[in-house]
């Protein structure tokens, strides 16, 4: 194939979009056909996702984008670590959402007693993050009806084609993946009391799943081929970061800042694990060595309880607002579960005795600068752990649009940031079809070349 007109389904946890991308050997077009809001729902047992909702959603845009132009294949990629449940390949209930906080107490004091942290560390390669799959699972009380559990872009895939499988790059956010031989480790499930027989096969990026089934592609327009990417969007969106040399460091900056590097192989030192270094799979065998930064979560909350739609507006007036605000720790666990993040930085202020932001503007600077330095940090951990010098900080997805933010990383890193794509994880998608399609590739390097030559960065330089 020369070229191809490729979908890529992007649920993320606060919005979900169909990206269609002309890709070429010199060209890399993207365009949105639907765009649909997303975000956890409350129920009596805790926080849930619709996912049936996203899945109708996803076909609706589907249809929209195959009624402007055929298209080749759809990929799909979501937010990690979330799974359902299944009986004979249905559903049987709406899959939980990560941020419930009583599911993230009950799972890791579960798991301590079956297997320490070091020996999990050294068998997974995975920062503890409470709501790590595995940990999700101990705490679920409704395995024994289901016969399957499947990651949300999996889930998403079998509801399209039919198939089931287990995506490589997602399963390594289950804390169920062997670090090394990046096959499920069986001995981990029996010890945890998990039936094995509930995990599909593994697939790598590039593996046909299946076709749209005919209720589905009746409604599309084509039966065309759902082909496996990096389906966890963090996969994604460093395919679709133009990182050219070793002494690049990356910020995947959306809900989370995913801050780090890309490696060949894991770092499992105890410093690793103890700073809360993750080392998840990337398409291609790389590794993420990265830890997750609370990110744009922070804000989205903030406005979200404040009934303020105009982020930008807030953003400007944080940045021209030049008073002391104090910097919180955003990594602080207070700060994962949904709710009133202003008034949670006022007890973080109290409990460490300084005084609080005063009023929303300053609010909005204090978690700006913040976030900042979380990043700075990570970044900075992140090159000692792995014996690498960084030269330049790439900024990728929606907190890219967020100059403030961006000059921030770059002021308090002392290195140049490099903004955009802001689409980085549907081009990621979009660009692991097209190789498969044998239209680009076939290595990682040409992949990010193309998006460097269709792609104007911004660059905050870092101020003395
Ligand atoms: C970002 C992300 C991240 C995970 C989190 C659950 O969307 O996939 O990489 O840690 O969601």
């Amino acid at each position: 194939h020369r070229s191809g007109r490729f979908a890529a389904v992007d649920l993320g946890a606060s919005s979900g979009r169909v990206m269609v991308g002309e890709v070429g050997p010199d060209t890399l077009r993207l365009e949105a056909a639907a765009r649909f809001p997303n975000g956890p729902v409350p129920a009596d047992d805790g926080l849930h996702w619709d996912v049936d909702a996203l899945v109708e959603h996803a076909v609706a845009g589907l249809a929209t984008a195959y009624a402007a132009g055929p298209l080749t294949s759809v990929g799909i990629d979501s937010w990690a670590v979330d799974y359902g449940r299944l009986r004979a390949g249905r559903l049987l209930a709406q899959p939980f959402c990560y941020r419930d906080e009583r599911r993230n107490q009950v799972g890791p004091a579960r798991v301590a007693e079956l297997i320490g942290d070091e020996e999990l560390y050294r068998r997974n390669g995975l920062q503890h993050l409470s709501f790590n799959t595995l940990y999700q699972l101990a705490a679920d009380d409704g395995l024994d009806e289901a016969d399957q559990v499947l990651l949300v872009p999996d889930l998403v895939a079998a509801a399209l084609s039919a198939n089931a499988v287990t995506e490589r790059t997602n399963a390594s956010t289950t804390g169920l993946l062997d670090v090394t031989t990046r096959d499920w480790d069986t001995e981990l499930m029996v010890r945890l009391g998990l039936d094995v027989t509930l995990f599909a096969d593994l697939v790598d990026p590039g593996h046909e799943i299946g076709h749209l089934i005919p209720t589905v592609s009746d409604r599309v327009g084509g039966r065309i081929p759902v082909v496996a990417v990096g389906s966890h969007d963090t996969a994604s969106a460093i395919v679709g970061t133009p990182l050219s040399s070793d002494d690049a460091a990356y910020v995947s900056l959306g809900t989370w800042a995913l801050a780090g590097l890309e490696l060949d192989q894991p770092v499992l030192t105890e410093d690793a694990r103890r700073t809360n270094f993750t080392n998840e799979g990337g398409v291609d065998g790389t590794v993420r060595f990265l830890t997750n930064v609370m990110g744009t979560w922070l804000l989205s909350e903030t406005l979200r309880t404040w009934g303020e739609t105009d982020l930008a507006g807030m953003l400007r007036a944080a940045e021209a607002y030049d008073v002391p605000v104090p910097v919180v720790d955003v990594q602080d666990e207070m700060f994962l579960p949904p709710g009133d993040m202003q008034a949670r930085i006022g007890q973080w202020c109290h409990e460490h005795g300084v005084a609080p932001p005063r009023g929303r503007v300053a609010a909005i600077r204090c978690i700006v600068l913040s976030i900042a330095a979380a990043v700075a940090t990570a970044i900075e951990r992140a090159a000692s752990l792995a014996g690498r010098s960084i030269g330049v900080v790439h900024v990728v997805g929606g907190g890219a649009q967020n100059s403030f933010l961006c000059q921030a990383i770059a002021d308090r890193s002392g290195l140049p940031v490099l903004a955009g794509p802001v689409e980085a994880t549907a081009i990621g998608n979009v660009l692991v079809q097209a190789r498969a399609a044998g239209v680009v590739g076939p290595t990682l390097a040409d992949l990010r070349a193309l998006v460097a030559r269709t792609h104007d960065l911004a660059r905050f330089a870092p101020h003395a």
